[in-house]
């Protein structure tokens, strides 16, 4: 008879935000202090020759991971730069991390930049945050209980948080968008194909280079909508709880839940016009 596995209880989703507040604000420090007047330097590169991992990726994942074991030793941890302990139990704990989301924004000393941290449960995020220390920004959220934005964080003050609210009902030819591109160049000619098309429809086309960034930007109003193919699940999983929470809806192709075919976040309303031009032109031969 195979063995049955304990149920665990639901974990704390508020206790679990604030461990990764502490962890993300620890490694916001790390980074921003320890990073040299010249560029960081490149340890290897992952899919294609500008995919860099720096020095400081690393110990910004192994910072964080270390900071909570030691809170939460049997939780599970995927983590951008190879984070191990993949959950045998689905019922587990599990950290998404991306010790930096932008790493060439990083790497040339642009702040958009962001350290992103999720805590999953049987497949759900509970809780997310997302810390832009250039800008002293800490985005947060937890399932149910709205996003929220805090300024001045590396400066040690309480500031107060503010509820995040994305825009609704844009016109999609009013919307500011955001989008990003991959690292390979056959995936990039293609992406450029799709914006070209994509560009007379809308007000403007942004390029940040943070896809954690992108997402809250669209929770805080910056931007009326993100999209991108192939993302991995790092760079979204914080950042797509906090602009659900602020408002926004987030999906993939029509009826598909986002993943790396293509991830979009936009307030209702554009939401459904941007999903619908961009799954027709990504349909379109060679894109
Ligand atoms: C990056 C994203 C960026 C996207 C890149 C890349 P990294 O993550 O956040 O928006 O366009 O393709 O995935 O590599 O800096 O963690």
């Amino acid at each position: 008879m195979s063995p049955v596995s304990p149920v665990r209880p639901r974990a704390e989703p508020a206790q679990l935000l604030d461990l990764a507040v502490h962890a993300a604000v620890q490694a916001g420090q790390m980074l921003s202090k320890g990073r040299s007047p010249g560029r960081p330097e490149v340890v290897c590169t992952k899919s294609s020759p500008t995919d860099v991992v720096t020095e400081m990726d690393r110990a910004s994942e192994r910072l964080i991971i270390d900071r909570i074991r030691a809170e939460r030793a049997g939780d599970a941890f995927l983590g951008e730069e190879g984070g191990y302990l993949q959950p045998a139990n689905q019922t587990l704990v599990r950290w998404v991390i991306d010790p930096i989301d932008g790493t060439v924004n990083y790497l040339y000393g642009l702040p958009d930049w962001a350290v992103s941290i999720a805590a999953e449960q049987s497949g759900t995020v509970l809780a997310g945050v997302v810390h832009v220390p250039e800008r002293g920004e800490l985005f947060t959220a937890v399932r149910g209980g709205g996003a929220w934005l805090r300024r001045d964080t590396q400066r040690g003050r309480d500031a107060e948080a503010v509820r995040l609210r994305c825009a609704a009902e844009v016109p999609i030819d009013q919307a500011l968008v955001a989008t990003g591109f991959g690292y390979q160049a056959a995936s990039r000619a293609m992406q450029g194909e799709v914006v070209a098309a994509l560009l007379p429809a809308v007000r403007d086309i942004r390029r940040g280079g943070s896809c954690a960034v992108d997402l809250c930007s669209v929770a805080a109003g910056r931007v009326d909508a993100y999209y991108e193919r192939g993302i991995n699940y790092w760079d979204r999983a914080a950042g797509g709880l906090i602009a659900a929470e602020a408002g926004a809806l987030l999906g993939g192709l029509p009826g598909q839940p986002p993943g790396p075919e293509l991830t979009i976040a936009a307030g209702p309303g554009l939401f459904e016009e941007l999903q619908r031009l961009l799954a027709t032109l990504s349909r379109r031969p060679g894109a």
